[in-house]
């Protein structure tokens, strides 16, 4: 006997993909919905081998169904994940909006499992934002060794990011680099993104960060622990699907590089690809579609007296939000509902 399940906001980027993920992990599924909003309602998405009609997420009665994965947005999240909690669906939400209630466990299963036990207080489970998932699986193994005191980051974050938008815009501004008179203006990002890069994302916050940056220092504390002090700078870049990060760490005690490499190697949900060498190292093109978070470029800091450099990649639709969301589903199913 499987679950039942919900996926809300089956039509974007994420949805698409969580429905992928559900069908690829052979996810334990008696029945599926899939819903979006009014305007794509009737759109075709599929589930495996299968074809799913979107149905309206406003009307949709939640009860009897066991688990929901939303990719909504914050707004829809706030009107209907209440909702289907109440009908007793447990919401797994990959909005920013729980990620910060006490109450609410923002999880990355291979970080923080024991943390699934809180969703009984709102019957709700937040996913983390891409940027700090992948992250943090990085983080955590090395913690554990030699308790990280300072990650200093900076990302080079995809414009899948910012939705089929994002994608839309470095398409058709790369074409129009290319064919004269495309001219195409910014929309989506403040400036140009076909050849540039751009130093923000989100909004700009009081102390000078951005909303991006707030959200990994905010997450990486929650995920892993408060104690660590993390800065960020993250920026867009025109690469369409995975998003990179260069990590610098600060421990409480010398770790060596080899030692990193091994620890890392044999960590939950991570792939090591580090050879001092061409190529010997991966690259956002070739993470899309995979499950790993990949970690190359391992070395030491020599510039403080416990340091390391990383280089840290993944698809930001799969770890980034989808299928970090299925991992929690599958934790909740062996932790606690146990059907399946
Ligand atoms: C971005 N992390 O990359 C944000 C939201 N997905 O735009």
């Amino acid at each position: 006997m499987g679950y039942k399940v919900v996926v809300a906001g089956a039509t974007g980027n994420v949805g698409r993909e969580m429905l992928n993920i559900l069908a690829e992990r052979e996810f334990p599924v008696d029945e599926i919905a899939a819903l979006a909003s009014r305007k794509s309602l009737g759109t075709e998405v599929s589930f495996g081998d299968k074809t799913l009609t979107t149905k309206d997420l406003d009307t949709f009665d939640f009860s009897g169904w066991d688990i929901a994965l939303f990719a909504v947005g914050s707004d829809a999240t706030k009107t209907y994940a209440p909702k289907a909690a109440a009908a007793g669906c447990v919401v797994i939400d990959n909005s920013s909006l729980y990620r910060y209630d006490p109450d609410i466990p923002l999880i990355v299963p291979e970080v923080n499992p024991d943390a699934i036990e809180m969703y009984k207080n709102k019957n709700i489970i937040a996913n983390p934002n891409c940027s700090t998932a992948q992250m943090v699986v990085a983080l955590k193994p090395l913690h554990d060794r030699a308790k990280i005191k300072r990650v200093v980051v900076s990302t080079y974050q995809s414009v899948s990011g910012a939705g089929k938008e994002g994608i839309d815009e470095l398409w058709d501004q790369t074409k129009g680099m290319y064919v004269p008179g495309q001219e195409v203006a910014p929309s989506k990002f403040t400036k140009q993104i076909a050849f540039n890069v751009i130093p923000h994302i989100d909004v700009f916050m009081d102390s000078g960060d951005t909303k991006e940056e707030w959200k990994m220092i905010a997450e990486t504390k929650k995920i892993v622990d408060p104690a660590i002090k993390v800065t960020a700078t993250c920026v867009r870049v025109p690469v369409f699907v995975g998003h990179s990060e260069s990590i610098n760490i600060e421990f409480e005690e010398f770790l060596d590089e080899d030692e990193a490499r091994e620890i890392l190697r044999t960590a939950p949900g991570i792939l090591v690809v580090d050879k001092r060498e061409n190529g010997g190292y991966v690259t956002p093109v070739e993470c899309v579609g995979d499950f790993a978070t990949f970690i190359s470029r391992i070395r030491q800091d020599v510039t403080v007296e416990n340091g390391l450099n990383l280089w840290c990649v993944s698809d930001n639709l799969r770890k980034g939000a989808a299928l970090n969301a299925v991992q929690i589903a599958e934790l909740l199913g062996r932790r606690v509902l146990k059907k399946g």
